[in-house]
């Protein structure tokens, strides 16, 4: 039993070496796995599941390929593609999984599975901009305008964001230590698995009178980071975007 995660590799138009990266792994690395689950910002920016970039389509036939071979294939959000809807899962034969969510691995251990951007806590505006954008109204009026301007409002956003992040502290945009203990501890597990900070790491943390672990993923900008897990226990892997099998 294998399973493997990946998150922020942040597809679109304009990097096709992610495309192909991404496709290479499908079609190698994955075709012996079990589980593959996909915690958020996989894509750059999804305006909702009526546009695809034709660019990307082949991203979705692999997904859908491994899927009717029995891979199972779970999506989570995360905050560049939290739009997201089940047509588009259904469409990669994939389950659109809560926000947070408990599962088990190989080794039998519980871990509790995330995007991660909800534990940045220290990030007062994104949170606030995280509630506006996460409200269903809101959803249901940016969905009901045209694709241009999705498109321009999702542009409109990105330059904001990018100009507000260079404003920030590197510790702002990381995790909240006190957000990361009581999810865990809500979640009555030992074992935190999350991306979005790009910053891929194993943390190990006190927790109450245990050791909690906290598994970063990394993003695919430079080099291609996933979580491989088997009876044996979990490896945080990499490779060069540009490898080829
Ligand atoms: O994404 P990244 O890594 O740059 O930074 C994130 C947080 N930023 C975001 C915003 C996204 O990047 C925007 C792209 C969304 C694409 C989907 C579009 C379709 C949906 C459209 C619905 C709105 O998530 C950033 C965090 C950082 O992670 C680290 O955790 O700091 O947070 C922000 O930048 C939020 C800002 O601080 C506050 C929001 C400013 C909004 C300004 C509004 C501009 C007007 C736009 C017109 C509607
Ligand atoms: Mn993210």
């Amino acid at each position: 039993m294998r399973t493997l995660f990946i998150s922020d590799i942040h597809l679109s138009e304009t990097r096709p070496d992610l495309t192909r990266a991404l496709l290479n792994f499908l079609h190698h690395t994955c075709s012996d796995c079990d589980q593959l689950f996909l915690l958020g910002d996989i894509f750059d920016a999804w305006i909702g599941d009526d546009f695809i970039h034709p660019d990307l389509t082949p991203i979705i036939d692999a997904l859908d390929t491994l899927s009717k071979q029995g891979i199972e294939i779970f999506f989570q959000h995360g905050n560049r593609d939290f739009l997201v809807g089940k047509k588009f899962t259904s469409r990669i034969g994939a389950e659109l999984l809560p926000e947070e969510s408990i599962i088990r691995l190989p080794d039998g251990q519980s871990a509790l599975i995330m995007h991660g951007d909800q534990l940045c806590l220290d990030d007062k505006e994104y949170q606030q901009f995280r509630i506006l954008v996460r409200n269903g109204d809101w959803q249901k009026d940016f969905l009901s305008k045209t694709l241009p301007e999705r498109l321009e409002i999702a542009r409109q956003l990105r330059e904001a964001s990018k100009e507000q992040n260079a404003e920030k502290s590197q510790s702002i945009m990381d995790v909240n230590a006190d957000s990361v203990q009581s999810a865990l501890k809500k979640a009555e597990c030992q074992l935190l698995i999350h991306g979005h900070t790009h910053r891929p790491a194993i943390h190990q943390q006190q927790l109450n009178n245990q050791t909690g672990t906290r598994i970063v993923l990394g993003d695919w900008d430079k080099e291609l980071w996933y979580l491989s897990c088997n009876e044996a226990g979990c490896e945080l892997l990499h490779e060069p975007v540009n490898s080829t099998h």
